[in-house]
């Protein structure tokens, strides 16, 4: 039996109900709409001292600092259209959404939603729904449109952002820049392999971020990659995202799903070192900003917590998802469980590299929407494996279920998994400095439902209710260090391989008449719940 909203698949092995087995398979299978037991209404508490929490505002006031950066999130590929305006490049999104059956509803982001040219009416929207910070990526390839250091320069798309951040911080909206939200310029992939090169990649993002570094002064605020690891494993493992690389032949001619991924990530890690030293040698100094690196990673908990296995199991899946990254940053090496697990497969660090790598972060860049149960598998796990030789699942041992359902396959509301995440990441990587790049939430059906019901998101709103209490009450009573929340994100837009079918957006945006924004409830619920929460001196 299988689950799946479009074009991927987790297999659900949920005989006897109600346990529910995802495993995360290439294989594409042919009942997709068959779904997993749905999730009681409340969800009990999954661990004995976990605390519920309350879903209003007032259950705890004043608890972020003062100067707390919020706002909406977004990504230049899903927002911006204008794919081949003022000289702008092919990204590998380009290529790989053009390719028939990739995308779930045959769409690419070649217009999106607009937002290219809708700059002011973007600003005007944040402007009205109070946020103070707002973060959007930058398309390399509008910067070089072929992406080397060697090839020429576009000014034209450097006056783009350039403007556009002018405009922002006209408006009193801080700027957060991501440099690569996953749409590496095409002649890059074609010319040597893209995120595959050693030698070549690291050098060419550098100097891409070089060039931005020069031309955005008043940026104060840089993440270098988001989610190196779905770039590696979606683009290298399973494939399902661009480049579109796996060892299944059935769709794919070229990939090493056994090595690529590590190699990948391996390279990503390296190219943010060079950025960061370019960032902290040549421009910090004098325009006095921060850099750092934006990790995806969901919550665990062990199917069977009386299992040292399962338990074990938690801390093993956080490393293999964050601590992938996260561990070469703060501590200048891989996680001792994936060494162990992937050998020579993953690549050694060479001292430049770990010069380089090590202590790169000014702050830690947390995306985060969902948890899991996780259960240990025993034997040797197979070659292609990227999650720890585990499951992971929605239903524990005894029952409980992790969340209620959404559109989007992976993702189940849990907010205690938030603050408890919160606090695994404080305790390993010594307290840093947080911004939470990304949180959101797509609902189920919500594409299907008529404007009017749409715009009454209570789902949403719900979600990001107990999802920042959750995290004001890891701030304000286990003392973890957030500053800033970006909520995924300011519109609905181009979901990669979902095409436009899931949205995650605080405002529907109507692809079918001009793009139309509708703020939805949802949008409006963020400032009064971060008036409440923010100290105000
Ligand atoms: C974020 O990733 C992205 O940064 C953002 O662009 C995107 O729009 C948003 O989420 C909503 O999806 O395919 O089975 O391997 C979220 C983290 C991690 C969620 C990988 C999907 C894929 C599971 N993603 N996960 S699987």
């Amino acid at each position: 039996m299988c689950l799946s909203t479009t074009s991927r698949c987790l297999r659900i092995n949920s005989s006897p109900a109600p346990l529910a087995s995802v495993s995360l398979t290439a294989k594409k299978q042919a009942s997709k709409h068959a779904r997993a037991p749905p999730c009681p209404r409340s969800t009990r508490s999954i661990r004995p001292f976990s605390r519920n929490l309350g879903h209003r505002s007032a259950d705890i006031t004043m608890s972020l600092p003062k100067d707390f950066h919020w706002g909406f999130a977004t990504a230049a590929y899903q927002i911006e259209g204008s794919v081949d305006v003022d000289g702008r490049g092919p990204s590998i999104w380009d290529t790989f959404s053009a390719i028939p059956g990739k995308i779930a509803d045959g769409s690419s982001g070649a217009v999106a939603c607009d937002s290219y040219k809708r700059t002011a009416e973007d600003i005007a929207l944040l402007k009205e729904l109070g946020a103070n910070s707002y973060r959007f990526s930058i398309a390399w390839s509008r910067i070089i449109p072929l992406g080397g250091r060697n090839d020429p320069v576009n000014q034209k798309g450097i006056d783009h952002y350039v403007k556009f951040v002018d405009d922002l911080l006209e408006a009193g909206i801080t700027p957060f820049i991501t440099l690569f939200h996953w749409d590496l310029p095409d002649a890059l992939d074609k010319r040597y392999g893209g995120l595959l090169n050693r030698e070549e990649f690291p050098l060419d993002f550098e100097n891409y971020a070089r060039i931005m570094f020069k031309a955005i002064p008043k940026c104060q605020h840089w993440i270098t990659f988001n989610e190196p690891f779905c770039s590696a494993i979606l683009g290298y493992n399973s494939g399902y995202f661009a480049p579109g690389h796996t060892s299944d032949r059935s769709r794919s001619a070229v990939g090493d799903s056994a090595r690529e991924p590590w190699l990948a990530g391996h390279n990503m890690l390296v190219a943010h070192g060079r950025a960061v030293k370019a960032y902290r040698e040549g421009f910090k100094p004098t325009q006095g900003g921060e850099i750092g690196i934006t990790l995806n990673g969901d919550a665990t908990y062990p199917w069977d917590p009386s299992d040292p296995a399962d338990v074990e199991a938690c801390d093993r899946k956080i490393e293999f998802a964050i601590s992938w990254f996260a561990d070469p940053i703060y501590f200048g090496h891989y996680p001792e469980s994936m060494r162990k697990q992937l050998g020579d497969r993953l690549p050694t660090f060479t001292d430049e590299e770990v010069a380089l790598v090590k202590g790169s972060n000014d702050f830690y860049g947390m995306n985060h929407y969902t948890a899991n149960y996780v259960k240990h598998k025993t034997g040797e796990p197979a070659e292609d494996d990227f999650l720890g030789n585990l499951e992971l699942l929605f239903y524990n041992k005894a029952g409980d279920c992790i969340g209620p359902e959404t559109q989007s396959f992976w993702l189940r509301p849990h907010a205690q998994g938030f603050r408890d995440l919160l606090n695994w990441l404080s305790k390993r990587y010594g307290g840093p400095k947080i911004y939470v790049t990304e949180n959101g939430t797509s609902l189920k059906g919500e594409n299907d439902l008529p404007l009017e019901k749409i715009v009454e998101d209570d789902f949403r709103v719900k979600y990001f209710n107990d999802y920042v209490n959750a995290m004001a009450k890891a701030v304000s009573e286990d003392g973890v260090d957030v500053r800033g929340y970006l909520a995924w994100s300011l519109l609905d837009n181009y979901e990669w391989a979902e095409g436009f079918e899931t949205r995650f957006g605080v405002t529907f945006v109507d692809y079918v008449n001009n793009q139309k924004r509708y703020p939805k409830k949802s949008a409006k619920s963020l400032k009064p719940l971060f008036d409440s929460l923010i100290k105000k001196d």
